[in-house]
């Protein structure tokens, strides 16, 4: 820990205090830390960029350049948070061993959640993700840097589970063999999806591709502050982000339950959700588009349920795990 201080005191002007930095969040993918000291007020959010997952990071600080850039000027008043600029005026560092690392101011006053306690919130949290496409609606989308190649591209993972499943072992397919065959029921998803990805029937938006509930900010009167975790923020579909927050808000429980007797869909939370997101994205998105609502869901579902799996299938190479069932829990409790 007193390295990465280090760290970051050789690269950015910080007011005087007494920093301390501990691990924090739970983003599965890069590592976090808080900043914060006893006496001083501000926080801040240190960030190491996973680059096993992220082959440029330097693509993911353009994004969000450009897009804080294009809001600065389109809607000054939008609260965009974006990394902090070094004493060199870059937004991402390196330590000794060619890591990736970046600062972040902490919102006052935010706090996040990781499951869905209330149709309120999931009100919110809609209308911020709407909100975050709806003021980038006229952004030039396709000089957005593509900051990992086929993210949400359903055919992909497909393949990709596909070849995880042929490379598998007896013992470890007779482990899953249960969601294995769950999913299989699944497999029309894929057709609408192929039509969706040939181009021709809705419009490529800015897209965050990664809406669950813990990326939305909220203050303590509980309405919804600001998006954070702007990393897959690319050119994409927008039942991307509708159906990762149908996966994420419609279930009283979140993706690391194993209670799976009480997981379930709140229709009542669909009915939120969609109200939120469309309060902003409503007039803006396409008759086409309106009519692959529900479609999101199952598209974004099915779709991280083969990640979970093919993940587990392969020996866990991507999502960290505490123990060796741990994707395969995931996957029971997605599908
Ligand atoms: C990952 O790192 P984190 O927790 O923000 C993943 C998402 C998944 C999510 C599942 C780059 O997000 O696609 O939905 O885990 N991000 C990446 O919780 O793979
Ligand atoms: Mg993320």
């Amino acid at each position: 820990m007193e390295e990465k201080l280090q760290l970051i005191f050789d690269n950015y002007l910080l007011p005087k205090a007494s920093w301390k930095i501990d691990s924090f969040g739970s983003g599965l993918i890069n590592h976090t830390w808080l900043l914060s000291a006893t006496d001083h007020p501000e926080k801040f959010i240190f960030q190491r960029i996973n680059e096993a997952v992220f082959k440029h990071p330097e693509y993911i600080a353009e994004n969000i350049a450009s897009i804080g850039r294009f809001l600065q000027l389109h809607h000054p008043d939008y609260y965009f948070i974006q990394p902090l600029s070094t004493k060199n005026g870059k937004f991402l560092i390196r330590d000794n061993d060619g890591g990736y690392y970046r600062l972040i101011p902490f919102a006052r006053g935010s706090h996040t959640i990781d499951s869905v306690t209330g149709t309120d919130l999931a009100y919110e949290a809609a209308k911020q993700f709407g909100r975050f496409s709806a003021c980038l609606k006229d952004f030039p989308v396709d000089t957005l840097r593509i900051t990992l190649p086929d993210f949400h591209n359903l055919g992909f993972r497909v393949q990709q589970y596909l070849q995880a499943l042929n490379l598998a072992d007896n013992d470890t397919l007779k482990l899953c063999r249960k969601e294995i065959n769950e999913l299989q029921t699944y497999a029309a998803i894929e057709s609408t999806w192929e039509k969706i990805a040939s181009g021709t029937t809705i419009p490529k938006r800015v897209i965050h591709h990664d809406t669950k509930i813990s990326n939305c900010l909220f203050d303590r009167q509980h309405k919804g502050m600001a998006v954070i975790d702007l990393d897959t923020v690319m050119p994409g579909y927008y039942i991307s982000d509708v159906g990762d927050m149908c996966r994420s808000y419609l279930c009283p429980l979140n993706e690391e339950s194993t209670d799976y007797e009480n997981i379930c869909i709140r229709f009542e939370y669909f009915e939120a959700l969609a109200e939120g997101y469309l309060s902003e994205m409503g007039a803006i998105l396409t008759q086409n588009e309106l009519d692959l609502f529900v479609y999101s869901g199952q598209f974004l579902i099915y779709m991280q349920a083969l990640r979970f799996l093919g993940d587990f299938l392969r020996g866990n190479p991507y999502y960290p795990v505490q123990h060796p069932l741990h994707n395969l829990d995931r996957t029971t409790n997605i599908s």
